[in-house]
Parts: C-alpha cells; structure tokens; sequence
C-alpha cells in the first residue's frame, strides 16, 4: 500500500537531473514570474461556511435573493473584506421585486488597464442554505481575497473579486454589473474567473474549457497534485461567466458537480460513488455544512489561489510554456508489454521545439527496470531513459530535453514505457508536454 500522495510541487522542483533534464517550470510567465500561491487553509474556508449555515438558520434556513439571509451573507463577507484592506462597494439591483447585491472588491494597485476577476454567486435557493451552491464558490474566493491581504501581494494586474446576487434567478446579479459596465470599462477586464459548486460531496474534478490559457492553468495545477481533470460541459450559459463570455471576455472556471450523476470511471479515477448525483442535495434543504466534501474543497480552494496568483503576474505568454497534459494512471505490466499514455497537442503552428520539455512522474519500486521513450505522432521514438540492472531506486520523476524540432507540434505524443526486468511494478502516474 503506497504512502498517502503528498501535495507534489510544481514541476521545477520535481525535476530529479536526469542525463538530459533540466528543470523546466510548469508555466513559463514572461514578463513578471509568478510567486507561488499560498496554501489556501482548508480550516479557514469552512469556518466562512459554518457563518453562512448559521446566517441560512437564523433566517429561515436560506440565505435567497431578496430574504434577510442573503443581505446577512453580504454584509459577514463584507465585513472580512473592508477588514483586510479592500476597497469594497454594494451594487444594487431589483429582481422580482426585491433589492438585490452584487458586492465587489477591490486589492489597490495594478494595472488598472488589466483587471482579473475573480466570483462566486453568494445567494441560495429559497429552499436551503445554499452551502455546496455556492458558499463552496464563495468561501474559496473570500479565503483567496483574504490570503491576497496577507500576502500583500502585488500583481502586474488589478485585482477585483465579485460575490454575485440573484444567480440562481438566472444570473441576475452578473448581467446586471457586465450589463452596466461602461464598455472602456468591459475593456480592461482580463479574465473572468468563476467559482460555482466546488465542493460537491460526490465530487469531480471539471474544469470549464473556455479560455485556453486559463483553462491549462487549472489543468496544470490539477496535474501537479496528479489529480486528473474533465472538461467541463454542461454549464456553458449556466454560472456567472456567461455574461462575462458574452461581452468576449476569458473566462474560466471549476466545477464538482451537480445533479448529474458520476459513471463508473469517474468513480475509478476520483473515488467516491458511481450511479450517484455529484451533489445529491442540489437545490435541497440538505445542501447543509454536511454536504461538503472536504477534500474538493481544500483542491479547488488551493487551485483558486493558484490561478489568481499565476493570471495576475503579468502576461501569461501562451505560445512558449503551454502546458499538455495527461494524470491518468497506466499501469505498467512487470516485465511485459511497453504501454501508452497519450497527449493530444493542438493550437499550435509549425513544428516541436528543439528543446522540448517532457515532464514525467512514473511510480516504480525499480527503476532501472524501466525504458521510456517519446512517440511523437507520425510514430518517432526518442528515448528518454535506459533500463539499468543496477538502479534500484524507486520511480521516475524527471524532466527531460528533447530536440523535436522535425515533428509537427499538433497530434498525440505517447509515452511509452517498458518494464524490461521481472519483479516490481508501477505505473505512469502523469506526463506533461511544455511547448
Ligand atoms: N448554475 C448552478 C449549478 C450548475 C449546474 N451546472 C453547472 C455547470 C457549471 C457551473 C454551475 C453549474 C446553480 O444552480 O447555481
Ligand atoms: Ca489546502
Ligand atoms: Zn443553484
Ligand atoms: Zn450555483
């Protein structure tokens, strides 16, 4: 029984000097590299979700758009806000009848001229307190706000978060502020991120495949803790970054889960129940503090730092430094069959680079045991590692350099690993291209 994964760092500091490697960050940021995010305390962001189960139960058990619950929930986020150094201001909007809220925040300093965003719609349905949709969403970003207070962190570009009223109206609140944003304003913004239902107890792991940039950008984080990830599919028009998209600006997003119910694959690959809704108290009086899992929360919580940090620090340059990848587990046969895994590139023009970069995190009790090879797509092998009777250490996790400057960049790139000696097993745990 393999040892509890611990968080893996970004791929820099996992590279061990292999004959040809050297490191290679996951995401080369041009003008201003990004520091790396902070952890983002598991502790912290349920502490905000035990206040707004409180505030759902002192107000008639939900936290709705024009009920005294969700004027509560702006006013405990507002409070946090104006605390840690924000420059925070209600927009207020009628829907149905009732005044609505939008509260946005702003970190001073930035680039005015480059605005990322970062929301969550804090209201619930009537029928519950609305704690897995969406205090998960707005707890993340809150806890992300405050850890950029802490941090005092400094960005190329502005920061501004976004707790969004009346979303589950029909995106009421999000319409209403890209609806009166002045279009010089629209023009600044830089990206939209959106956080709605990201701690489903039946948890996936989906990531909204919008923007290319942003959507690697949570890949790739997803891909340092060797989580795999699926695109994101049934929410195009159904959160806060449709408007966003509407009026052309990046948006991306991450997503656990609602009604919808988990297959038996989904099941191998994150855990939890096959043939079960991802929340099955979606809209329910049960989507209490009870209805959380704990470990989505903490990822996606961390993965909402990880963005803001890594899109806010200047220009996130796609052409070099995109990253393709793939985290889901191959077992490797003992001393059998060579098998794959598979990366499909594309969006990019020409051919590979001359120093390609091949991350690898391959679990083995022998290494030396193990030969891999790059396929490129029409087939080219470069081998990357030998087999070796005499290295007896355990995986391979390694960055390689590869001159591939004769394939074509587009297609699907393998990796193929052969376990050439009898005893000991493994398997690839993930791989990465950087082009
Ligand atoms: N609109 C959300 C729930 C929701 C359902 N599918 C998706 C996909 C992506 C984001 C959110 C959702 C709500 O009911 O609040
Ligand atoms: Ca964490
Ligand atoms: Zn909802
Ligand atoms: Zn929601």
């Amino acid at each position: 029984m393999r040892p509890a994964r611990r968080r893996l760092l970004p791929a820099a500091a996992l590279a061990v000097a292999a004959l040809l490697a050297t490191a290679a960050p996951a995401v080369q940021a041009a003008p201003t590299a990004a520091a790396a995010a902070p952890d983002i305390p598991l502790a912290n962001v349920r502490a905000h979700l035990t206040q707004l189960q409180s505030i759902a139960t002192a107000n008639g058990g939900n936290r709705a758009h024009g009920r005294a619950g969700y004027k509560a929930s702006v006013d405990y986020v507002k409070a946090k806000l104006d605390a840690a150094g924000y420059t925070t201001t209600l927009q207020q909007f009628t829907s149905g009848g009732a005044t609505g809220y939008n509260l946005i925040a702003d970190w001073p300093g930035g680039d005015p001229n480059q605005v990322l965003m970062a929301g969550s719609h804090l209201d619930s349905v009537s029928s519950g307190a609305g704690i897995n949709d969406n205090g998960s969403g707005s707890a993340a970003v809150l806890e992300t706000a405050l850890a950029v207070s802490r941090a005092q962190l400094a960005p190329d570009k502005h920061l501004r978060f976004a707790w969004w009223g009346a979303e589950e109206l029909g995106l009421v609140g999000s319409k209403y502020y890209v609806n009166n944003l002045a279009t010089a304003e629209r023009s600044k913004l830089a990206g939209y991120l959106n956080f709605d239902m990201i701690g489903s107890p039946n948890a996936g792991y989906f990531v909204y495949d919008d923007d290319p940039v942003i959507e690697q950008t949570f890949k790739n984080y997803f891909a340092g803790l060797s989580v795999p990830t699926e695109i994101e599919t049934e929410g195009d028009g159904r959160s806060d970054h449709a408007p966003f998209k509407s009026a052309g600006v990046p948006v991306g997003g991450l997503f656990t889960g609602a009604s919808n119910t988990k297959s038996s694959a989904q099941a191998q690959k994150w855990g939890g129940t096959a043939g079960q809704s991802f929340d099955r108290c979606y809209h329910s009086s049960c989507d209490t503090t009870a209805n959380i899992n704990d470990t989505a929360l903490d990822r996606n919580s961390d993965a909402v730092a990880h963005a803001v940090w890594t899109l806010s620090a200047g220009t996130v340059t796609p052409p070099t430094g995109t990253v393709f990848s793939n985290a889901d587990n191959v077992s490797v046969p003992d001393s059998g069959a060579a098998v794959t895994s598979s990366v499909p590139v594309t969006g990019r023009t020409g051919n590979a680079p001359s120093a390609l970069k091949v991350g690898v995190d391959i679990k083995h009790t022998y290494r030396g045991d193990l030969v891999v090879d790059l396929l490129a797509p029409d087939g080219t092998a470069y081998r990357l590692k030998n087999s070796s009777s005499s290295d007896s250490a355990d995986n391979v996790i390694a960055t390689y350099t590869v001159n591939a400057s004769s394939e074509t960049a587009n297609g699907t790139w393998k990796l193929q690993v052969r376990d050439v000696a009898a005893q000991d097993t493994g398997y690839i745990d993930s791989w990465q291209l950087t082009f």
